[in-house]
């Protein structure tokens, strides 16, 4: 009866039962849960999405949206009980429109990352949130998430992109804050509520994007540094010499480095000599290469760096950024590994590698550290690939968190808690937060029908 009433609402394009079009909508991309499902439902526009939940909200069943199911948390998998009906937004994936002047764009939840941003450069303007699987994920998804990437360090995370937004409750009424204003103090900032939810709290449908002006040329270097520290002093020396123009800073380890060349084709590393940590980055300064030579001079002076090179051409400068975007493909295909992506204060970054190597050579001496990520947001993928039958993955999870948490960083800083991450939530938060947390989501979606299970 439902399943008949939820067809009916969308159209024969709008549904699908098949189970070889929903078995890839029923494991997450890291493989780490499969659950069930009666039926993918693909709304076609907002009042869909709204006739939907208010559909599901009466039979008290359970939605799950999905945008590009490329999160690492299973947030967007329904549970095994097979009810919960998964929201798909692909079909919802229109650039409204484009305003140049006001740089902001609107576009429907469904909207893949990468279009978004050809769209923006298409009228010389430039969308400033990116990250290795933008092919595929969805703005929908980025904004649930509150996703991260790697151009944080100059732009902020995905919340700092939006100026409007729409979002559908769990009762399907739809809140419209499509606003494209920079200023706007009227009343509380409800945009807000949904960014980062993980769709506990409601359906974004759509949202009005800010851009920024073209970043010009981007120069890329690949240097070669001792340790994390050295690394972190880099940073922040380079953001000494040329302020505000560091567009993304990566750290690789070499180890790292190492499965990408062995998985993923032409991904040798341009130096003769290993060096324990790679920092990717790229600068926005014109084109004046001399600058950020002399630069990483002054830097290697300082004993801040070993090697470096500057990508000569801009395919030069895609090898060397394919390979950093190919790291979690590289890494899951050798093996699954126990991840754990965590930040901490910049000024602790050194103390937390330290201290995370020492704790993982007392609990677990065969385990392999896979490390890399945002180092220029704090923002590490301190993964472990724990030896096969290893039962030790609770403990140095939480081991690692312990840490983490003396350090004054998060358990869960780009990727959201979704499923797999929730049962720390209530460790790491203090007791405000999370009877606050409760106190929302009991208001805002009180038969919880909105991807119950995850987050909270
Ligand atoms: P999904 O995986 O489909 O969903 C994610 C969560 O959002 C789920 O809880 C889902 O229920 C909810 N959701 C989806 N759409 C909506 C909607 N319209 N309304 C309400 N809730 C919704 N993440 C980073 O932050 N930084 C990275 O650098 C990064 N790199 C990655 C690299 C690779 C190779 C891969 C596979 C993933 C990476 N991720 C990264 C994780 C992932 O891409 C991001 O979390 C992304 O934002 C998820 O988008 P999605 O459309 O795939 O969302
Ligand atoms: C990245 O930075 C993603 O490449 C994925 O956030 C991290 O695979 C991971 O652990
Ligand atoms: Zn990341």
């Amino acid at each position: 009866m439902l399943i008949e009433q939820l067809k009916d609402i969308v159209g024969p394009k709008g549904w699908t039962t098949d189970p070889d079009d929903l078995e890839p909508r029923l494991t997450d991309w890291r493989g780490a849960v499969h659950g069930a499902t009666p039926i993918v439902i693909s709304p076609a526009n907002t009042a869909e999405v709204a006739a939907v939940i208010r559909t599901c909200a009466d039979a008290n069943v359970a939605i799950v949206p999905q945008g590009g199911n490329t999160g690492m948390c299973a947030g967007a998998v329904p549970d095994a009980s097979g009810t919960q009906v998964i929201l798909s937004l692909a079909r919802m994936n229109a650039i409204r429109s484009v305003d140049a002047v006001n740089f902001s764009m609107e576009v429907e939840a469904g909207c893949i990352l990468e279009n978004i941003q050809n769209a923006a450069t298409a009228v010389d303007r430039h969308f400033a949130l990116s990250l290795s699987a933008e092919g595929s994920c969805q703005i929908g998804g980025n904004l649930s998430t509150n996703a991260g990437g790697i151009n944080v360090v100059r732009y902020g995370t995905a919340r700092a992109q939006v100026l409007g937004l729409e979002a559908v409750m769990a009762d399907g009424t739809i809140v419209s804050s499509l606003r494209s204003l920079r200023k706007d103090t009227a009343g509380y900032d409800l945009k807000q509520l949904f960014i980062g939810s993980e769709g506990t709290l409601g359906i974004i449908t759509a949202a009005t994007l800010k851009l920024n002006p073209l970043p010009g040329v981007i120069s890329t270097a690949l240097v070669a540094i001792e340790s994390p520290g050295d690394a972190v002093g880099l940073l922040a020396y380079l953001r000494t010499e040329l302020a505000d123009a560091i567009e993304a800073f990566e750290l690789v380890s070499s180890y790292v480095f190492g499965l990408v060349a062995k998985h993923i084709p032409d991904s040798a590393l341009p130096f003769d000599q290993q060096a324990p940590w790679y920092a990717l980055l790229d600068v926005a300064i014109g084109g004046d290469e001399e600058r950020l030579e002399s630069a990483l001079m002054g830097a290697a002076e300082e004993g801040l760096l070993s090697d470096a090179v500057i990508a000569k051409n801009s395919a030069e400068a895609d090898r060397l950024w394919r390979m950093r975007h190919s790291i979690a493909e590289a890494e899951r295909s050798e093996r699954k590994a126990q991840k754990h992506d965590v930040s901490v204060p910049l000024s602790r970054m050194e103390e937390f590698l330290q201290r995370g190597e020492s704790l993982l050579s007392d609990l677990v001496p065969d385990a392999q550290l896979v490390a890399f990520g945002h180092v220029g947001d704090g923002n590490l993928h301190y993964n472990v690939a724990l030896p096969d039958g290893s039962e030790d993955g609770a403990r140095v999870t939480r081991a690692l968190y312990d840490l983490v948490d003396e350090l004054g960083g998060s358990f869960s800083a780009e990727h959201g808690v979704g499923f797999l991450k929730r049962q720390y939530l209530p460790i790491y938060r203090n007791e405000g937060e999370i009877a606050l947390m409760r106190t929302l989501k009991r208001a805002l979606d009180p038969k919880n029908i909105l991807n119950p299970g995850k987050v909270i």
